[in-house]
């Protein structure tokens, strides 16, 4: 879908320092415009390098992000709970694929993403850094978030680079499922006996501030935001996208007759915006540095999950060399 026709030669030659310049302002004026950018466009290498970047996290995101609500699969409560359970841990894998071609259009290969994620460079989303304890969790890891990929990737469908668009709509669709069947579970806990729906305020209570972090650092931290507005890849910063998130998020708390785990949590009744508290921002550069509760055990889970692979990638390398083989043969054979 995404890496057929490519022009990489063109793609990736050098333009003069003047035709530079034009290019770039052609470029900019094009995103101005709201036309979408295709892979066979020319880009600044920065665009290019910004768009790698934040598509591979993202890929990396969804295929580690497998691993907490993975853990659970076998243990769901009925037959219905694991139905679903598995079809989400599925769609992200799916997710994951996307977004790996969409990466792979900007001229990098799958193989040196999936090296970068197995050596330990590349980064992934601090919130799959932290253990699912109870079945709560995964209601939790639903409803905040899935919900908080959700506020993230909406405005990710106008993104100024074409496949990163398209991916999205598609994901915005499954984790919008995702985010409700979450929420139902923590809804079926809050309404259960007295135990399950401390298990739910458990669960709230531990996954609240890590799904504030996944918005990323504030804004006046933010390396690359001012450029990424510039450019159209990201629509909004991510202090505003925090903001929308919590605005929406602790209504349905509320009605779930839970509390949030911060005591400076308030409406401002004349700005309309639930206020809160300061988010603790050396626990998300712990993460960040591979120091979360299950950085060490994500890593180690993916790479020998890739390693138990290693037959299925031989055996499709196999079977296409057999193919092409037999393509090459047929030929002759039909004139003999
Ligand atoms: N965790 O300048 P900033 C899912 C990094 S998957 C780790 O603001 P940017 C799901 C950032 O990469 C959800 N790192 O960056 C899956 C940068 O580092 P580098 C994933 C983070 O890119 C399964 C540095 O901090 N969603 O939903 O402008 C089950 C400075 O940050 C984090 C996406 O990936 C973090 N939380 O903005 C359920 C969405 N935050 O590269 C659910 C696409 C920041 O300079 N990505 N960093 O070394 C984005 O929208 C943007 O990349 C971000 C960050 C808003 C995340």
């Amino acid at each position: 879908m995404y890496t057929q026709a490519l022009n990489q030669k063109e793609a990736a030659a050098p333009a003069t320092a003047s035709e530079d310049a034009e290019a770039v302002a052609r470029f900019e004026a094009r995103v101005a415009a709201e036309d979408k950018i295709e892979p066979n466009d020319w880009m600044p290498e920065a665009y290019r390098r910004t768009l790698i970047r934040q598509i591979s996290q993202h890929a990396h995101s969804e295929i580690i992000g497998m691993q907490p609500e993975g853990n659970w699969v076998t243990r769901a409560p009925s037959l219905r709970r694991k139905a679903a359970l598995l079809a989400k841990v599925q769609d992200e894998g799916g997710h994951g694929l996307y977004l790996y071609a969409a990466a792979e259009t900007l001229g990098v290969s799958r193989e040196e993403l999936s090296e970068q994620l197995l050596s330990g460079k590349a980064k992934y989303s601090s919130i799959f850094n932290y253990p699912t304890l109870t079945w709560a969790d995964i209601g939790a890891i639903g409803w905040l978030v899935d919900g908080a990929a959700i506020m993230n990737q909406i405005p990710l469908c106008r993104t100024s680079y074409g496949p990163y668009a398209r991916a999205m709509v598609r994901v915005c669709k499954e984790e919008s499922f995702h985010q409700r069947q979450g929420y139902e579970i923590m809804l079926t806990l809050s309404r259960g006996t007295p135990e399950q729906k401390a298990m739910a305020q458990d669960a709230l209570d531990r996954w609240w501030w890590p799904s504030l972090m996944m918005f990323g650092p504030p804004d006046g931290a933010s390396q690359h935001t001012d450029t990424s507005m510039r450019w159209k890849i990201k629509r909004f910063t991510n202090d505003e996208i925090r903001q929308q998130f919590v605005d929406a998020t602790v209504p349905q708390g509320h009605f779930l007759g839970l509390s949030f785990p911060d005591p400076a949590l308030r409406l401002n009744e004349e700005t309309g915006h639930w206020e809160f508290g300061v988010i603790d921002w050396s626990e998300f550069k712990a993460v960040l540095a591979g120091n979360g509760p299950c950085n060490r055990q994500r890593l180690r889970t993916r790479r020998q999950a890739h390693e138990g692979g290693a037959w299925v990638r031989e055996a499709a390398l196999a079977h296409a060399a057999k193919r092409r083989a037999r393509k090459a043969a047929a030929p002759k054979l039909a004139a003999e």
